[in-house]
């Protein structure tokens, strides 16, 4: 491994931290099995996270619990690694029992495509992920310092192309899986690893990455996986029906701090193309370049994005095509129309069907009324195909045979749910991350808010002749970005209770940043303001012209600037 370069700087504690922890075991084990309290050590939450987990506390709770002097509602959240979103009718059913027995029990559907459980007490954890593992699954470096949950399209069909890009990027998933049995012995009890060989992370080395990292693969004309925001994206190209490589994007990524412009969002630039078989090589040279120059001396500067914008892309170029057999061709055309969820039934080139269903910020739980999680059980009882989360937290059923397509169509109207994708197009697009009251980052309410904004919003649209229209709106609790708000029409982005930094004027598709139109708001204000422009955007609107490329154009000032860097030229 390359040693360069050597920081002036000290390195960040969570560099020794990964050093001294024998590969991710640290005092984990220990710390899970001391019953005196219910949270673990600093040092174990910050090495659990290789593992999938985070220790949390619910914040609605804490006062409470302060002045009756005890120790706060301590749990953890449990994310699992599904890469593409893919997940069998029986793993459903297993997930859906585990979060009833020992979570909170909703489950959550997330924008990276997969599960994450909130409310398992340190007792249940090993009890979860056994629970898991029964079913083929695990929660491996579906957070950390490593490569992430891997997305890729989940839909529209279950054509050739679909399957060989869902291939590639299960494989990549696997290829960079770090190599350690640490996950087995602690929460597995697998036998441990003591006396024998060492062991070895032959790609990451044993402080692994300087920051987590993620990857995307897209299908044009859909960019449902906002594939500019990841640290690595695969464009597929097709070509005469084939699926001839892939544009490979590097340095995307959204997360930044309130008033430290050193952070910020940023889209990938396309590094050139490639034949689909390289998807591994490639993927490893961008990663190891990473490994070798990120910033391990702060973590706010640690992402791929800060190194390319530091360094350049023609010296990463150039750093990537000296660690790979080929070379790296000029990047093929392509074109995005779309982020959007193809919702209800569709037919596909096999002769079964797929039907995508809206689930508001993909918070899978029963209410008076809303009984979602019972409905979706019934039908992973007789679903023979299999269950694709997508990157909107909505889901798609797939793989449905026309008589099971009838059965399943009757279930949701047992239930009231038949009509969940007759929402305006504002609803259909929304999204929000978890926030309040399990996230410790949080410093706004999003999840929990939504369906009050949108019907705030739904009212003005519905004045303006406007509730059908595709918009794109996304609200966040902090400005991490787990929803990716910089990449909506409409962008909240939690700055205190109440109040938010609202961004405008991002592509509906995904290939440019928003920018900040106002940087501190009520929601109620800012509907007010907003209203305004939504009438003028519906009289004034050029052929085809999307709200967030009319804001873009009439409303935003041109000084108007957001740290927007990093232009896909291609798009
Ligand atoms: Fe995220 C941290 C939830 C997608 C950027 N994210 C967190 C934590 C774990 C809070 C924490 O560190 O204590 C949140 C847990 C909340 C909870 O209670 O569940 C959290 N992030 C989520 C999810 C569940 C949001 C959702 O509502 O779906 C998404 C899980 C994805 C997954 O399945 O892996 C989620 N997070 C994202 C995305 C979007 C994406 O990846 O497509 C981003 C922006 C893209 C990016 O990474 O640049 C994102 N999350 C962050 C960041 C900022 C990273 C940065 O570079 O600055 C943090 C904070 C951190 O890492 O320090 C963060
Ligand atoms: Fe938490 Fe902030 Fe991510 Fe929302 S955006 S889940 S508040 S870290």
């Amino acid at each position: 491994m390359s040693t360069e370069p050597t920081p002036s700087k000290p390195l960040a504690v969570n560099e020794t931290m990964k050093i001294n922890s024998r590969h991710l075991r640290g005092n984990i084990a220990s710390d899970i099995a001391d019953t005196s309290t219910g949270n673990i050590t600093e040092e174990s939450n910050q090495l659990s996270k290789f593992h999938g987990l985070y220790m949390q506390d619910n914040r609605d709770l804490r006062n409470a619990l302060k002045k009756e002097g005890k120790e706060k509602a301590f749990a953890f959240m449990c994310r699992v690694r599904l890469a593409g979103g893919k997940a069998t009718a029986k793993q459903w059913l297993v997930l859906d029992k585990l979060a009833d027995d020992i979570a909170s029990p909703s489950l959550r559907l997330t924008t990276r495509q997969t599960f994450q459980f909130h409310g398992v007490v340190k007792g249940n954890i090993k009890k979860l992920i056994k629970g898991m593992h029964q079913a083929l699954l695990d929660s491996i470096a579906a957070c950390g310092d490593v490569n992430r949950n891997v997305m890729a399209p989940p839909n529209p069909e279950r054509s050739e192309i679909l399957e060989q890009v869902y291939k590639h990027a299960a494989d990549w998933s696997n290829y960079a899986l770090p190599k350690t049995r640490a996950y087995h012995e602690i929460f597995l009890d697998e036998e441990l690893v003591a006396g024998g060989e060492p062991e070895v992370e032959p790609m990451y080395g044993d402080t692994y990455l300087p920051r987590k990292f993620k990857t995307g693969f897209a299908i044009p004309p859909s960019n449902d996986v906002d594939v500019f925001s990841q640290d690595l994206g695969y464009i597929a190209i097709v070509e005469n029906g084939k699926l001839a490589g892939y544009n490979v994007t590097v340095g995307g990524g959204l997360g930044m701090s309130h008033g430290n412009a050193e952070t910020f969002p940023r889209l990938a630039d396309i590094l050139g193309f490639i034949p689909a078989e390289k998807v591994n090589e490639v993927g490893e040279a961008v990663l190891t370049t990473q490994r070798d120059f990120g910033d391990r001396t702060n973590r706010k500067h640690a992402r791929l994005k800060y190194t390319i914008q530091d360094r350049g892309i023609e010296w990463f170029r150039g750093e990537v095509q000296k660690r790979i057999t080929f070379k790296l061709e000029e990047p093929r055309p392509f074109h995005f129309t779309t982020i959007e969820d193809p919702f209800g039934w569709h037919e596909c080139t096999d002769g079964t069907w797929f039907y995508g269903l809206h689930i508001l910020s993909g918070r899978i739980k029963d209410t008076p009324g809303w009984p979602m999680k019972t409905a979706l059980r019934e039908i992973a009882e007789i679903h023979e195909g299999d269950f694709r989360l997508t990157p909107s937290q909505n889901v798609t059923i797939s793989g449905v045979s026309p008589s099971k397509k009838v059965e399943i169509s009757a279930i949701l109207e047992k239930h009231g749910l038949s009509h969940e994708n007759d929402r305006s197009g504002l609803r259909l697009n929304a999204l929000s991350c978890v926030a309040l009251p399990t996230c410790g980052l949080a410093l706004a309410e999003s999840e929990r808010d939504l369906p009050s904004i949108l019907s705030k919003f739904e009212n003005v649209l519905d004045e303006a002749g406007l509730r059908d229209d595709a918009i794109s709106l996304r609200i966040t609790g902090c400005p991490n970005g787990c929803c990716r708000p910089y990449l909506a029409e409409i962008g909240f982005v939690g700055k205190a209770p109440g109040k938010y930094a609202l961004y405008l004027g991002a592509k509906y598709n995904g290939t440019r940043l928003n920018r900040l139109f106002s940087p501190s708001i009520s929601i109620d204000d800012a509907v007010t303001t907003l209203t305004p422009i939504i009438k003028r955007y519906a009289k004034e609107r050029q052929q085809g012209e999307g709200f967030g490329d009319f804001c873009d154009r009439a409303i935003l000032p041109a000084d108007a600037t957001f740290h927007s860097v990093g232009t896909p030229k291609a798009a």
